[in-house]
């Protein structure tokens, strides 16, 4: 009885290869935000420091692809919903099978757009961790994608290219009006992306009118994600820091004597998880220096630990390729200056290539190990 147009196989694969290749990007990057963030023993060691900007790139890519996928996934529940009707709802085991996957596919991907979106502007209204539940249901994204992609591959094949056989036995005037939707789609995206990828693309950044965050707006001209309120970082725990450094020759230094150690500056971005990013001038004590004066060994370990009282990032470790990385930076300063209590005074760490969840504010002990 549904005489709406354009819910058709030729719309649906029309759209979904936008959306299908949307979400193959965002499930690589977001693999590779969760494999740096988290590593497996094996490879803690092996993480590249390089290129500084990698991190940068990929999870920019991550939340731009996420943010696109969303007005593509509803262009294409609004292509297919009529199917939702298809009675009866069950027509023989295969096709049971198939509403299945295809509502285990919805489900998720939905859930996984709309969780995203919330991470994005930090709200966490449900019980469950955001990382690890993100990450499980990626996988069951990809799989049911794989499988729902097998199932129609026939119709994808027949209505992929211009004049496919599968258009032929579609009303020729609805071709303008698919064109129509496509371009009025693809200015949605366009829209979407100009007015949130300025949040890590920085060229674009006038243009960010809808992301979460600016990357100019915070102290220092630099966003801040946990405050030093929030972090329950104390003005009488500052007067009072030191740094320590514990490995085969333990020491420990004041701010003084920090500062009075070889500084060196590096132009690094800081790359929230969340999206947002940032370069800026970083100047301080390189970390493997602070190591071999405690006389680790070349190669080692480091935990990172910060004054925060409890909070996810209080502890931190870096495997080696961080640790010995010459612009790995135990920072004081930033852009010139001191860094502000929000920034992490009076130290942080900065390095390249890693998740600013990674970039632990206010340490107070590093341990060689
Ligand atoms: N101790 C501590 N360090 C932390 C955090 C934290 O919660 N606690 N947040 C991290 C996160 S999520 C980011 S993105 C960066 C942001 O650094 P900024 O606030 O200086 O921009 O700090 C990181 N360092
Ligand atoms: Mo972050």
């Amino acid at each position: 009885m549904f005489r709406g147009r354009l819910h058709d196989a030729r719309t649906a694969t029309a759209v979904g290869r936008w959306l299908g290749a949307a979400v193959a990007v965002c499930f690589v990057t977001g693999l590779i935000s969760h494999y740096l963030q988290h590593p497996p023993a094996w490879s803690a060691d092996r993480l590249p420091s390089r290129p500084v900007w990698g991190y940068r790139l990929t999870q920019g890519l991550h939340v731009a692809t996420g943010l696109a996928a969303i007005v593509l996934l509803l262009a294409k529940l609004w292509a297919v919903y009529p199917r939702l009707y298809v009675r009866p709802p069950v027509r023989s085991v295969r096709h049971g099978l198939e509403r299945l996957s295809v509502a285990v596919l919805v489900a998720t991907a939905v859930f996984q757009l709309f969780t995203g979106l919330l991470n994005i502007v930090e709200w966490y209204p449900w019980p469950f961790p955001f990382v690890q539940t993100h990450f499980a249901v990626a996988w069951v994204v990809a799989g049911s994608l794989l499988l729902h992609i097998a199932v129609k591959a026939p119709d994808i094949r027949a209505h992929w290219g211009r004049r496919s056989a599968g258009t032929l036995a579609l009303p020729a005037e609805d071709a303008r009006d698919r064109r129509s939707l496509m371009l009025g789609v693809g200015a949605a995206v366009g829209a979407v992306t100009l007015t949130t990828v300025g949040q890590a693309f920085t060229p674009l950044k006038r243009l960010d009118l809808l992301a979460p965050r600016h990357p100019d707006h915070g102290p220092q001209g630099l966003p801040v994600n946990r405050t030093v309120a929030a972090a329950g970082v104390t003005a009488r725990a500052l007067r009072d820091w030191r740094l320590e450094v514990l490995g085969p020759a333990p020491y420990s230094l004041t701010l003084d004597q920090l500062r009075s150690l070889t500084q060196t500056s590096a132009r690094l971005p800081i790359s929230c998880v969340e999206g947002w990013s940032v370069e800026a001038r970083w100047g301080g004590v390189r970390v493997r220096d602070l190591v071999e004066r405690a006389g680790g060994r070349p190669g080692a370990d480091v935990r990172v630990v910060s004054l925060e009282v409890r909070g996810d990032y209080r502890v931190m470790e870096m495997g080696r390729e961080y640790a010995e990385d010459p612009l790995t930076l135990l920072a004081l300063t930033l852009n010139g200056r001191v860094l502000s209590p929000d920034h992490g005074y009076p130290a942080r760490i900065i390095a390249p290539n890693r998740p600013g969840v990674l970039q632990t504010k206010w340490v107070t002990r590093l341990e060689v190990l």
